[in-house]
Formats: C-alpha cells, structure tokens, sequence
C-alpha cells in the first residue's frame, strides 16, 4: 500500500515550477487565482492542511491557530521574516515552523542601497517630472541630490541583509556604522570596516542615512519611536526594507512633511497594503511595495527552501530552516 501524501495548502500563487514540483511530492492545494485568503479560509485552511505554506500576507495568529486540527505539523512559510505567525501558539500546538533565510538577502540589499541612491539622487521625482511633461530641458541647479560618497551609514540590525548592505555601502565610499543586539565578529567588523554603536541612540544623531535592516519582533516594533527618529539630523534620510512596525510611521510622516528629516525611501509599512495617505503627498519619499526580495530568481529559490524543509520534515528528520520545534 503506498503512503498517503501529506495535504499542503499554499495561500498564495508560487512560480509556476515550483508548484509543479508541489504537486508531484504532495497532496497540494494551490492558489491559482492569488487571492489573498480571508481569516475564515486560513481557519479552514488549519484544520485540515498537514502542511501550511503562507506568506507575509497571512496573519497565522492564536485566533486562528485554536482552530489547527490535529494533523497540521509544520508551517513552511514562504519569506524569511515570520512575525505575522505566532510563534509561541504554533510552538505550544506542537507545530515546527521553517523559514526561507540566505536566499533573498542579495536582493534585499540591492533593493536597499538602490531606495538610498532613489532619496539621495531624487530618482523618482525626476522620473516623475519627465512623465509629467514639465521637464524644460538641463539646468545646472535642476534636481539637485546629494552626494553618497564620503557620507556615514548606521545599519540597524547587522544580520544577513545587514551585512549585505554594508558590503555594498562599501563599493559607493560610504563608511560602514551598525547597531545590533550583539556585536559582531571581529573578523566581520574588519571585512566590512565597520563601527559598532552599542547605543542605537548616539548612532541615530551620528550618521547620514540610517537603513532598518532587523527582524520585526516584540523587540523592536517601534524601535524608531518618535524619540528617536527626532535623534537624527535634519539632513538625514531613513530607508526600511525590513518591516513597516519597526518605524513609526505617523512620526516619521510628520517629519518628512515638516523637513525634520530630509528624505524616506520605505519598501514596508505598518500597515500594508494600506500607506499612510500624506505619505503619499511627500516629494521626499521614494514609496515601493514590498518589493524587496522581488526576483524571479528569488522567488524560486525561496520556493525551493519550502519544498525542501517540507520533504525533509515529512520524511522524519529535522528541517533545514527550522525557526522553532513544535512541542508536545
Ligand atoms: C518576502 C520578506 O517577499 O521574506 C521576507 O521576510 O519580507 C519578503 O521579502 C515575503 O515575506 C514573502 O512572504
């Protein structure tokens, strides 16, 4: 008798070979038409899947992993970042969560050094001016940005993407500061000529432009209060490629609009899909939708880590991104 397949639901629309390959190993029940799914399909989704693959988009709280039926064993998210799961429930549930970490970190830093060029060099407004037909032709105090070469990065958060990011700062003459929870190697501070601020405070009112490249936890939402985006110089810009809840928004709005801080470039929000409306109204902040980690290429290797931690926890063994161990 052959073994029955595990059934995995996939909330949303994954590259195509990737669910070919979906389906050839499991019982997959895919998302065709890419339609986010609501809080009482992810409960329906719980109850019977043995395998949830969601994404940034799917809110996998307590409320909805009280329904998890006895069969739901692994949650193999489709992302790095798993805040919008509840690790501590799904944990006490007894079900293991995997992540997809290494394979997105090049193009999240290349998503960010391009945001600091974007606000530094005025890109989009001038792609904008263009587009609107209002560009009269050269002039030598036209669009004026600001030079990155020579100026200070603080990276908040010295992770995958963090270091990334400063190896890339590197190359464009900007001199590479961090503030993490733990200081890095030596041998990575020297690699990357890195200054380590143990206060994030002093680093804020130090540096030129700062790039939020931490994991949003309990931890550091709002870690950029209002207190501490005021910490920065006027002539400073903020990009965040890492989630939308570790800036506050509002604060950060209202001092865009009142040129307390230079300039803005967001991939993430607080609120997503949803942005903030006067945001929207600000020349000084380059806006893109969650789009960091946005490549074909990685998309199908983020898809290839989910089949992966799959096959190898339903063939018994532990999972290679393995985030937390479900106990029983
Ligand atoms: C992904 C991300 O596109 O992996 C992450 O944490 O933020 C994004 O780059 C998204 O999370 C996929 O679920």
């Amino acid at each position: 008798m052959t073994k029955k397949k595990p059934l995995v639901v996939v909330t949303r629309k994954l590259p195509e070979a990737i669910e070919t390959r979906m389906m050839e190993l499991f019982d997959a029940r895919l998302n065709i038409d890419d339609a986010p799914m609501s809080k009482q399909e992810l409960i329906d989704a719980v109850k019977e899947a043995d395998v949830l693959v969601p994404t940034v988009t799917d809110k996998i709280d307590a409320a909805v992993l009280a329904h998890a039926g006895p069969n739901l064993r692994l949650i193999a998210n489709f992302g790095t970042g798993v805040d919008h799961v509840d690790l501590q429930t799904a944990r006490s549930r007894g079900i293991t969560v995997t992540n997809t970490p290494d394979v997105l970190t090049e193009d999240t830093a290349d998503m960010t050094m391009a945001l600091i060029l974007s606000v530094s060099r005025r890109l989009a407004e001038g792609e904008r001016l263009i587009r609107k037909g209002e560009w009269g032709g050269w002039g030598p105090t036209l669009m004026l940005g600001h030079r990155i070469w020579g100026k200070r990065l603080g990276i908040v958060g010295m992770g995958r993407i963090g270091r990334a990011l400063a190896r890339r700062a590197k190359g464009f003459g900007l001199s590479v500061h961090y503030h993490n929870r733990r200081r890095v190697h030596p041998d990575i501070e020297e690699e990357l000529d890195a200054t380590y601020w143990e206060s994030l405070d002093q680093m804020l009112a130090h540096v030129d432009v700062i790039s939020v490249n931490c994991p949003h936890t309990p931890a550091t939402y709002h870690l950029l209060s209002a207190r501490r985006l005021k910490l920065m110089q006027p002539h400073a810009i903020l990009v965040n490629t890492a989630r939308g809840e570790i800036v506050d928004e509002p604060a950060l709005t209202r001092m865009l609009a009142d040129g307390e801080i230079a300039g803005a470039g967001l991939d993430v929000f607080e609120h997503e899909p949803a942005v903030n409306p006067k945001l929207l109204e600000l020349q000084n902040a380059v806006l893109l939708p969650h789009m960091g980690s946005a490549t074909i290429e990685g998309r199908v290797d983020m898809g290839e880590k989910v089949l992966i931690n799959i096959k190898t926890f339903v063939d018994g063994h532990t999972p290679p991104d393995r985030v937390i161990e479900g106990l029983l």
